[in-house]
């Protein structure tokens, strides 16, 4: 009945992380594209991979999260420009949660940037091409730095147990590693950066690997200290993700989108002593109030896949009101869920839209976020 799919048929110039050939020894079945790259999705079912993450641990190949750099005696006013967050007290050793935006206040990703010295910093992208845009904001403001990809490969590790096998590899010290903040050292030969962060919200670290050499190395130094703790390789799950409300950029938001409507007001502070790119459209969109916002959807639907469009969501007296940017079936709710943008005047938890998908024609209330 369904059509055949094709496959992705990878060639020479598609970009592979070094954990990517251990990824695929270690069965992944799922994979998709992701700043030029590989990125691995599922290795069983997204489903059995999601309990791997909730309940045990995990390691996951996210070498697709590109590090761009940035060093030179302008670095810190660089990238201070390149985000509304105030970075006036990051520290080094710490990473933040930064919306980056165009000039028209557009979102063009939202990166975890690290702070490695005074004036070094990785901002490690989602999916859209951030060194050419650093570089041209460079060169317009005539900013004394370099803008490189380094060598540089996260790979994760995500789930309750993380600790124990952090612990077990690295030593006790990384079970008071802070949320967001990250330590250099060299291991077994092996140069790396651990922080506590990942795109779950199950706990963990990202281990970012600063020489590919040693991919295969690291994948199974991680895997062989996991397997008292039944470690199982996996990836950024979209239940997990949903379900936590993390954001993924190219889905839940583009450069149409200002940060106000996808919820990242705390991120962005426009009294700062800058101007940073976007200031002025965003001190006007504040003015003049948002639209749209996205939210949490609950689904009143049997259970079905995720979306591959953007679905619309109707209301039956307006049309087409808006459209939903991720949806997934939560083994928890035992219910369809997804995120979605609605009108401004329809955001109230409770309230009811019907959503256009093409497994049928169903209404979906308004629900909080996180959903669990
Ligand atoms: N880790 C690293 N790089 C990344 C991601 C990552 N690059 C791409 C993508 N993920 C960037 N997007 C996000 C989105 C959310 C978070 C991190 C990266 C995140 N948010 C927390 C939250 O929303 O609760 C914390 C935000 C905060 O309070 O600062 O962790 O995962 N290396």
């Amino acid at each position: 009945m369904a059509a055949k799919l094709p496959v992705l048929a990878p060639v020479a110039r598609t970009r592979k992380s070094p954990f990517y050939a251990s990824a695929v020894k270690a069965g992944v079945t799922g994979v998709t594209i992701y700043n030029h790259m590989l990125l691995p999705t599922w290795f069983d079912t997204p489903e059995q991979d999601y309990w791997a993450i909730m309940n045990g641990v995990t390691c996951w190949d996210v070498g697709g999260e590109r590090q761009v750099e940035v060093t030179g005696p302008d670095a810190f006013e660089l990238v201070r420009l390149l985000t509304p967050r105030n970075l006036s007290k990051h520290k080094i050793g710490q990473c933040k949660y930064i919306p980056m935006v165009n000039q028209d206040g557009g979102m063009i990703n939202d990166p975890v940037l690290l702070r490695l010295g005074e004036n070094h910093f990785w901002i490690s992208i989602a999916d859209s091409d951030i060194l050419l845009w650093a570089q041209g904001i460079a060169l317009g403001k005539g900013l004394d730095v370099k803008i490189t990809e380094p060598d540089v490969s996260p790979l994760a590790i995500q789930g309750p147990k993380s600790d124990d096998v952090g612990a077990k590899l690295f030593g006790e010290w990384v079970r008071d590693l802070k949320f967001f903040w990250f330590k250099e050292l060299e291991f077994e030969g092996m140069p790396l950066v651990i922080a506590r962060s990942g795109w779950s919200k199950q706990g963990g670290f990202e281990v970012y690997l600063r020489d590919s050499q040693y991919g295969a190395k690291l994948w199974d130094m991680v895997m062989d200290a996991g397997a008292e703790f039944d470690i199982k390789p996996a990836a950024p799950n979209s239940i997990e993700r949903v379900e936590s409300g993390l954001l993924s950029y190219g889905n839940d938001m583009d450069m149409t989108n200002n940060p106000y409507e996808i919820g990242l007001d705390k991120f962005v502070d426009l009294k700062q002593d800058i101007d940073f790119i976007g200031k002025f459209a965003l001190q006007k969109i504040r003015a003049k109030g948002i639209k749209q916002k996205l939210v949490g959807l609950k689904f009143n639907c049997d259970p079905i896949p995720w979306n591959e469009e953007f679905w619309p969501i109707r209301s039956n007296s307006r049309g087409v009101i808006g459209k939903v940017t991720s949806s997934t079936y939560s083994p928890q709710l035992k219910a369809n869920i997804g995120l979605g943008f609605v009108p401004i005047d329809m955001t109230e938890i409770g309230t009811e839209v019907m959503i256009d998908s093409p497994y049928g024609y169903f209404s979906a209330e308004v629900h909080k976020v996180p959903f669990i």
